[in-house]
């Protein structure tokens, strides 16, 4: 359901809010080929009504799935007729959302009034670029911000830029918000920045790490979908731009990387979550990561962070074919979620995107892999599904300390094992 208010200004303007009213997510546990066949069916007819919060089905994972309120009794009538099993994950994410906006409102006063940047709260795309601005301002000898290019609707898009000196160093890129609605991300990754900045000199590991190589953190990797969360639907996950004959925006900047672009586990339907998009790279911010990362040539780690699963995953995303660097990579995630765990007990899986997910062609980790770098990552942070994307702020600070763990040990191992 979707609510417009009409603002007079010196322009008229319309702005509308979709809502989810009654609005419930299902998990569904597939069993068999028969559930796979029958989810099939239901994705065919229903794609874009239904939020397939999981995408790809197999038997390993359950898969969890956005019903408006609208077409819940029919799709729970169809999952009974075709004896899928299915238990109510999120009884009414309105009420989620409502409690997720007041919180954010009264944060914001708070924020005004003592002039601080709250970390266990979540923020719009203006607050998190003005903590940027901050950050940078009191660390000048160590963090420049990268102005990589600008997105669909033209606004920049920033990367920080931690480095003590040297030319070209070996670098480790660490991506945040790629799929916007992700929020725990990019609310952690801005956590993650003042981790650095201030154990840079006081911790010794960070600080031998960024006397070899430099780090570069970018918070919101898709702005525009970050700004529509906040101003029209908190769940859009693509980016925003037009896609020509047809009335659906955006593609998923995780399917228009070009590594098996166009493959499985890809849409080819513009109105689809997982719409690849007309060709690889079509996307400007993609593009503007990648010019980034080629121009530099001397990235040795990508690690793109996504919620949720609680995973730390290799490639490839494309192909079940296992990787040549297979063993390394698969050793280096399990000790580097052993560290991760180490804080609160949060148990992770490690393993490639395809094996342990699902199929996923276009991903940005596939790309990096095949030109060369070789520590390419994804994690998947908190939680299981029992809030999935819309995860309490409460778990923010928790979440940002148990990646930077993980991060760490990565960033350490990558700084120890040249190539
Ligand atoms: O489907 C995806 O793109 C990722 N899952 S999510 O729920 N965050 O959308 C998993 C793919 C991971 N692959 C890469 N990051 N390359
Ligand atoms: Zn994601």
């Amino acid at each position: 359901m979707r609510v417009c208010l009409a603002v007079f200004a010196l322009l008229a303007a319309v702005h509308c809010e979709e809502l989810f009213n009654g609005a419930q997510v299902l998990r569904i546990h597939v069993e068999s080929e028969d559930h796979i066949q029958a989810l099939k069916e239901l994705e065919e007819d229903v794609d874009s009504v239904l939020d397939f919060w999981s995408h790809g089905f197999s038997t390993e994972r359950p898969i969890d799935i956005r019903v408006p309120h609208t077409n819940l009794s029919a799709v729970k009538d169809f999952l009974k007729k075709n004896n899928v099993p299915f238990t109510v994950m999120i009884n009414n994410v309105q009420e989620l959302l409502e409690r997720e906006k007041a919180e954010m409102v009264s944060n914001a006063k708070m924020e005004r009034s003592t002039k601080s940047f709250n970390f266990a709260a979540y923020h719009d795309l203006e607050t998190l670029y003005s903590f940027m601005d901050t950050l940078v301002a009191s660390h000048p000898n160590l963090i420049t911000k990268v102005h990589i290019g600008n997105s669909y609707e033209n606004r920049p898009m920033y990367a920080l830029k931690f480095s003590t000196g040297g030319v070209s160093r070996p670098a480790i890129w660490v991506d945040a918000g790629i799929h916007s609605r992700e929020w725990v991300t990019q609310a952690s990754a801005a956590w993650i920045a003042n981790q650095i900045a201030s154990n840079y000199g006081v911790d010794p590991s960070v600080t031998s790490l960024l006397g070899q190589m430099d780090i570069y953190l970018m918070i919101v990797t898709n702005p525009d979908g970050y700004v529509f969360t906040h101003t029209n639907n908190r769940m859009w996950r693509k980016t925003r731009s037009v896609n020509s004959g047809s009335s659906c925006r955006g593609v998923d900047p995780n399917r228009n990387w070009d590594a098996g672009f166009g493959g499985p586990g890809a849409s080819k339907d513009p109105c689809s979550e997982s719409y690849h998009g007309p060709y690889a790279n079509s996307e400007v911010e993609v593009k503007n990561v990648v010019d980034l990362i080629m121009g530099h040539g001397n990235f040795k780690s990508f690690i793109s962070i996504h919620s949720y699963s609680q995973l730390l995953m290799y490639p490839y995303g494309y192909t079940c074919t296992d990787i040549p660097d297979k063993s390394e990579l698969h050793s280096v995630g399990t000790a580097a979620i052993k560290e991760l765990t180490s804080l609160y007990n949060t148990i992770y899986q490690v393993g490639s995107i395809c094996k342990i997910i699902y199929q996923a062609s276009g991903g940005s980790i596939d790309w990096t892999y095949n030109i060369g770098i070789k520590y390419s990552f994804a994690f998947e942070l908190r939680d299981t599904g029992y809030y999935g994307f819309l995860l309490p702020a409460n778990q923010i600070i928790p979440t940002a300390e148990e990646t930077w763990l993980g991060l760490k040990y990565i960033m350490e191992y990558v700084c120890n094992h040249p190539y």
